[in-house]
């Protein structure tokens, strides 16, 4: 297999493929290129070009659920390429909406501002049950924090491409659900891939149409999806302008954050550095490798991506 890892330490990666399966042969990245007894590529954001080089490539793995890092390759070779969904992963992302969603319920910002003032004083504190939680892209991940959060007692409300059916959750899908959707969602919680579609979906017009009145005092953002679908001038100028009452942000136009971006200091607006929910090489290496030795035992590869839908 070829580790074509950038922008994120391969070592670690490397260690358990290798703890995993010692028999398979692991060639590392700038090595590789050409190599015909390549059969497999476990990949983030590979070198362009890379992949068309490799005559017997037979599977692309992404280490990532997101894929758009696969696609930025126009010369993507028309092999299966498959993605991770595993419960370590979806775990990790659900403890992170939960996280940032408690936070805002609970008025984190405002009571962390007052321990630093020293002043005692209750502030008001709805209950979860008059919030509702609008999930942009309900899929793996959003599905499990969906279930997490209506555990807490929040309504959940949830956006797809395609129309579905969840037991608790109403869902709205495709461009003609979304004004009802937002409009109805006290916290937004964006988990969409970055694809043509979604591309910029995070716009002044999408903002506008988010509810103005909420328990929380107005509507709040959470994107972890992509920082690709957000337009940043146009978050600032609703934070701003006070449309939009607070944003939880894990990911960004350009990552990492460069230093003078006003999203750093902004006292709205509370920052990760794309750690919403981590690929563990310990807990996702196997699940890779099985996937290989299925495919080499002529069973069909699951978690597929869509190259038409783009993720
Ligand atoms: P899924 O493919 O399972 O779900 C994606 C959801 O988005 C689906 O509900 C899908 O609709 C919906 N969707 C896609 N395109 C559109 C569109 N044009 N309009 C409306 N809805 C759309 O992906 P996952 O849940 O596994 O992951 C989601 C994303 O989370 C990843 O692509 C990645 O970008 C991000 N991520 C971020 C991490 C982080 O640390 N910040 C970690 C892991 C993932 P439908 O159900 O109809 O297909
Ligand atoms: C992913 C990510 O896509 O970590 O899994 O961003």
């Amino acid at each position: 297999m070829l580790l074509a890892v950038t922008g994120w330490a391969p070592g670690v990666w490397r260690e358990q493929f290798a703890l995993h399966a010692p028999q398979r042969p692991i060639i590392e990245f700038p090595e590789g290129e050409g190599n015909s007894e390549i059969r497999y590529a476990v990949v983030w954001k590979q070198r362009p070009g890379l992949l068309a080089t490799l005559p017997n490539l037979e599977v692309i793995f992404s280490i990532g659920a997101g894929v758009d890092h696969v696609f930025r390759d126009p010369g993507l070779p028309d092999v299966p390429i498959v993605r991770i969904v595993a419960d370590d992963l979806t775990l990790r992302m659900s403890e992170y909406v939960v996280w940032q969603v408690l936070d805002h319920l609970r008025q984190g910002a405002a009571y962390r501002a007052r321990q630093a003032g020293k002043i005692w004083g209750e502030l008001p504190q709805p209950a979860a049950s008059e919030i509702t939680v609008g999930i942009m892209g309900i899929g793996q991940l959003g599905k499990d924090a969906a279930v997490k959060l209506m555990a807490l007692g929040f309504r959940v409300t949830g956006w797809s491409r395609t129309e579905k059916a969840m037991d608790g959750v109403t869902l709205f899908n495709g461009r003609a659900g979304l004004p009802e959707f937002l409009g109805s969602a006290d916290i937004v919680v964006v988990l969409l891939p970055l694809t043509a579609q979604t591309r910029g979906i995070i716009n002044a017009e999408m903002l506008a149409m988010m509810k103005r009145q909420t328990p929380l005092g107005g509507p709040v953002l959470i994107n972890a999806g992509r920082g690709g679908l957000q337009v940043e001038r146009d978050l600032l100028e609703a934070l701003d302008s006070k449309r939009l009452m607070a944003a939880s942000l894990d990911v960004f136009e350009t990552e990492p954050l460069p230093a003078d971006s006003p999203l750093w200091s902004h006292p709205k607006v509370f920052v990760t550095p794309h750690a919403a929910a981590s690929s563990d090489p310990r807990a996702l290496a196997p699940l890779i490798l099985q996937q290989m030795a299925d495919h080499e035992a002529g069973k069909p590869l699951c978690n597929l991506v869509d190259r038409d839908a783009g993720y």
